[in-house]
């Protein structure tokens, strides 16, 4: 029984001592690939930005064009007049919930002013985010964290982000991270730490990914 007990306790600390980081996702800055000069438009199906895919339409992969969020490149996700899609499929665990960070901005050379973009997990579990230009310029893009989470239902996800406007001037994204999902907002009131499987459970039960909401 204490050896069961140590090794429940080495196998917690751990979980807990790695962030739960999901150490195969890479590029997560899109700082490794051709390098664009200060941008070059990706087409579907061209392997310019290691480990992701342009699944449809085009992208345009930032250099010195405009300030990244992190490190020196990030994607504007309408390319040549047209919208696109970038994914990377990433390792999961059937079950088990994730938060996904990334940090959002939008083109500033023209319109719409509102740069809608959705993030999908298998093509599920969609949701939308949008971001205003007028104040962010090339130099100040004034990115802004966004957070979204799924549910994996097998060993690996396609996860994908996708403009939701026509045009040359897109939703710009960096910096993403994926994470395993340790807290849920038990009953709007309580956050819980808990072991991914817990969160599960819980999340079956009505309770909602990530901390509470701050009152
Ligand atoms: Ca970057």
């Amino acid at each position: 029984m204490k050896k069961l007990l140590i090794f429940a306790f080495t196998v917690l600390s751990v979980f807990l001592s790695l962030g739960h980081t999901v150490s195969a996702q890479v590029n997560i800055s899109f700082e490794t690939g051709t390098n664009p000069g200060s941008f070059t438009t990706v087409y579907a199906s061209q392997t310019n930005i290691t480990n992701w895919s342009v699944d449809f339409g085009s992208v345009d992969y930032i250099g010195t064009y405009w300030q990244p969020s992190t490190g020196v490149r990030s994607i504007d996700l309408n390319g040549q007049n047209q919208r696109g899609q970038i994914s990377q499929i990433i390792p999961t665990t059937t079950g088990w919930t994730y938060k996904v960070t990334f940090d959002l901005s939008g083109n500033p050379d023209g319109g719409p002013t509102v740069k809608f973009m959705s993030v999908s997990a298998d093509k599920e579990q969609t949701q939308f985010y949008f971001y205003i230009i007028g104040n962010n310029t090339r130099v100040d893009m004034q990115w802004e964290p966004n957070t979204y989470h799924f549910t994996a239902n097998f060993p690996i996800t396609f996860l994908s982000f996708t403009s939701q406007i026509t045009g040359f001037y897109g939703p710009a994204l960096d910096n993403i991270n994926v994470s395993v999902e340790t807290q849920v907002c038990h009953q709007l009131e309580k956050t819980l730490t808990l072991s991914p499987p817990e969160v599960a459970v819980h999340l079956a039960h009505g309770d909602t990914p990530g901390p509470c909401a701050e009152k």
